[in-house]
């Protein structure tokens, strides 16, 4: 039907990391619609439920209008300058008192990338602490320390665009149906448009994405390692390697030291199909099968994955298993042959990888254990050349601990919910509790703003200008189309006014979110990692970066590859890797931190369905949403159901070594999940699914394994 507004205001959507553009329908300074942007390359006009119902959200009562003070225990209006004043007074005394290591910051994946730049500089080159993380530890961490270890930099060579020219799809870790649908809708499209699409969906839980699988790999949770070492060895064994390929731009490493070819093919003799058949439960002759369609010549491939992967303690051994087979087979760098690594959230690329807002990195892909990066990046930011510490911040886990163990006295959370989000959550309560927590917030209450000293009334979405980086690169721009409500304001007005108070307002002389990109700008020059300028960002439906010398509106479509790629002459240069090689790895197989036992005989794992965004602060404000899901469940296989005397709509107790939650039961169809495996939603604050899930991490990504833990479940 016709909607009548008075402008359409070209934006992007505010929840998953596909980062569909969007028009925002604006009528009397309100937002009346929102629909997709058919110039948009990532979604060619499609839209989500989530993205259609975001004008039900942004109006809700929930929203904060004015700061809030903790007075007597009860959180209570005041001024601006009331808030302010006292976050600066705390902040000050702890800096003074206890060292610029008292005091932290944790952001999200959902900020503007103009927000990321500006804390990651307060922080780590005002004050002088790299205590500063967020939300992307939880998610995307172990596909950075993939991309880092095998080709030197982060983030993918692929596009969205391979979608159209990809023959086989293998998607292991990730329910795309649900968690990226838009893109799900472009597989879909693919299928009917070329039948002769092969799609392989690898996967211990059978869900919503396998209805166009081909091929479906019900694995036992955790073995991925050993099905992706075995697809390898089938590749080299029956003759589906590059060699010529391989010669030209791959090195090995068993990860300690280099080693040749013929030393990975002995490694892997321990991964045939049939030794991965006994760790795995998928028959040899599958896995054979999968290797073959993946590794045919003449096919192109393309990898997609997500949490999964991700969030495990073997996640960045995991993500070089998969880059592992692109390599072996020269299938990387050519329209529809790539390992893609699909991003959760909108901007953890654009607001955080790229502008290096966590405790190890710094802006344009930089790292703090880097002394060159170091001078660099203080050179830029006009700081002495020892105010960045060359030892990282802490990580995510470690920074709640410190807040618990005393060693972090002030904590500034900006468009997260962690009091919800963490794993093993009840853990961390001491901290939140002891901590001066400070929490820049759209809605009130929320888990984390339960525990806030003081609460700060961010203005939401449409309300602000600036950019995100979605999941290839691709970096958008968002206008802002309406007015926050009450008081509400951007959260780069907040931080540049406390950067002010601090003393620090020579450091922060930006006006508008404009000003803050182009001095952000100059970090990326020279990195690989040049982004667009700002006006031609605003009149783009997206520009994938490398854009050298900041010029042009196309950017790089495919990376490492010309001429796509400004950076490559000819061919394929893996330029960012060490002489130029990209690394196969020999990594040795690493399972689930916990594994069942008679004790706790199930396998636990929590994910997202379509319908709603993480901790409900959110889609919970979306009635058209909730009526669709109202209340978060765990699912069981029929067979376990059966045997357990459990129906559906009963309440269960579900219980870790680490803590219980109840909840309804929905029995899913045979094989969902595969029988052994539950499947929980974790959107509700109350009862706390994380109050189960584990805070084991990975060793060098330090991301959580929220996809395994051992559970038992009791009927309540
Ligand atoms: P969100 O609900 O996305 O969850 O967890 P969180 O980031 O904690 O929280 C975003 C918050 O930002 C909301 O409260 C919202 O109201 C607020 N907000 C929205 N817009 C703005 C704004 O413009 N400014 C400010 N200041 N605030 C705003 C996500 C985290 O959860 C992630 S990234 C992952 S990958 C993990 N996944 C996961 C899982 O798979 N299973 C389990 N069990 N737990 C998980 N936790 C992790
Ligand atoms: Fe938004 Fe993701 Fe849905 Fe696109 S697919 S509309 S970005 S939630």
């Amino acid at each position: 039907k016709q909607i009548d507004v008075d402008q359409w205001v070209k934006s992007v959507c505010r929840y998953c990391g596909t980062g569909c553009g969007v028009l925002i329908g604006v009528k009397d300074g309100k937002v009346a619609a929102v629909k997709g942007d058919p110039d948009n390359e990532g979604n060619k006009g499609l839209l989500c439920a989530k993205g259609y119902y975001l004008p039900q959200v942004i109006t809700h009562s929930e929203r904060v209008t004015k700061p809030l003070i903790r007075k007597n225990g009860k959180l209570e209006p005041c001024t601006w300058d009331e808030a302010m004043e006292l976050v600066t007074a705390k902040f000050k005394e702890s800096i003074a008192n206890n060292g610029p290591d008292s005091v932290a910051f944790y952001g999200s994946g959902q900020q503007l990338a103009e927000e990321g730049y500006v804390a990651n500089k307060l922080f780590k080159g005002a004050i002088g602490t790299n205590n500063i993380d967020g939300n992307p530890r939880l998610c995307m961490a172990s596909a950075v320390g993939g991309f880092t270890t095998t080709f030197g930099a982060d983030e993918p060579m692929g596009c969205l665009e391979d979608f159209e020219h990809a023959n086989v799809f293998f998607i292991i870790g990730s329910n795309i149906a649900e968690a990226h649908p838009v893109l799900f809708g472009r597989l879909t499209d693919k299928k009917k448009k070329d039948p002769d699409t092969k799609i392989i969906i690898a996967d211990p839980r059978r869900h919503r994405s396998h209805e166009i699988a081909d091929i479906s790999l019900q694995f036992v949770p955790g073995t991925d390692m050993a099905l992706l070492h075995a697809m390898a060895y089938v590749i080299i064994e029956e003759g589906m390697a590059d060699e010529e390929f391989i010669a030209k731009h791959t090195s090995f490493s068993n990860g300690k030291e280099a080693i040749t070819f013929a030393a990975y093919k002995e490694f892997l003799k321990e991964f045939t199909p049939e030794k991965a058949e006994k760790v795995t439960g998928l028959p040899a002759a599958q896995i054979q099968e999968v290797a073959r369609l993946f590794g045919e010549k003449g096919k192109n491939t393309m990898s997609m994955w997500t949490m999964g992967i991700n969030q495990r303690v073997a996640g960045v051994w995991a993500n070089n298993l998969i880059h592992n087979l692109h390599l072996l087979t020269g299938k990387i760098c050519k329209p529809g042959s790539t390992p893609f690594s699909l991003t959760g959230q909108p901007s953890a690329c654009g607001s955080v990888r790229e502008t290096g807002a966590l405790s190890h990195l710094l802006p344009g892909h930089r790292v703090i254990a880097n002394e060159k990066h170091r001078k660099e990046v203080a050179e830029l930011w006009g700081v002495p050349a020892d105010r960045i510490s060359p030892q990282a911040g802490l990580h995510t886990m470690e920074l709640f601990k410190a807040c618990g163990d005393g060693r972090v006295k002030c904590l500034y959370v900006m468009c997260t919910n962690p009091a919800h989000s963490l794993p093993n959550v009840n853990a961390y309560q001491e901290g939140f509790e002891k901590v001066f927590l400070v929490v820049a917030e759209a809605f009130h209450p929320t888990a984390t703003t339960k525990y806030a000293d003081v609460v700060l009334p961010a203005a939401f979405w449409c309300e602000k200008e600036g950019v995100y980086g979605n999941t290839d690169r691709r970096t958008q721009h968002l206008a802002k189309a309406i007015n926050p409500p009450g008081e509400a304001k951007p959260d780069l007005d907040i931080l540049l006014d406390l950067a002010q108070r601090l003393g620090y307002g020579e450091l922060f002389p930006f006006k508008t979110p404009e000003d803050v990109w182009n001095e952000y700008l100059k970090c990326t020059t020279g990195t690989h990692m040049e982004l667009a300028t700002y006006p031609a960002l605003r009149e783009a439906h997206g520009i994938q970066w490398p854009v050298k010398d900041h010029q042009g509106n196309k950017g790089a479509v495919r990376r490492y590859v010309a001429p796509e790629d400004p950076y490559v002459k000819e061919g394929i240069d893996f330029y960012s890797a060490k002489d130029h090689k990209a690394v196969i790895f020999a990594r040795p197989y690493l399972g689930p931190a916990e594994v069942v036992d008679e004790e706790y005989p199930y396998y636990l794992t929590t994910g997202r369905i379509l319908e709603h965004w993480h901790t409900l602060t959110m889609t919970g404000k979306c009635p058209t949403l909730m009526r669709a899901v109202p209340k978060q469940y765990v699912e069981l296989n029929p067979q376990d159901a059966a045997e357990l005397g459990i129906k559906e709509g009963d309440t269960v107790r579900l219980v870790s070594r680490r803590g219980k939650v109840e909840i309804p039961v929905r029995v899913g169809k045979p094989g969902e999940p595969r029988p052994g495996l539950l499947f929980a939603l974790w959107f509700e604050p109350d009862p706390l699914v994380n109050a189960v899930t584990i805070d084991a991490v990975d060793a060098a990504s330090k991301e959580p394994e929220f996809k395994i833990c051992a559970v038992k479940i009791e009927k309540v």
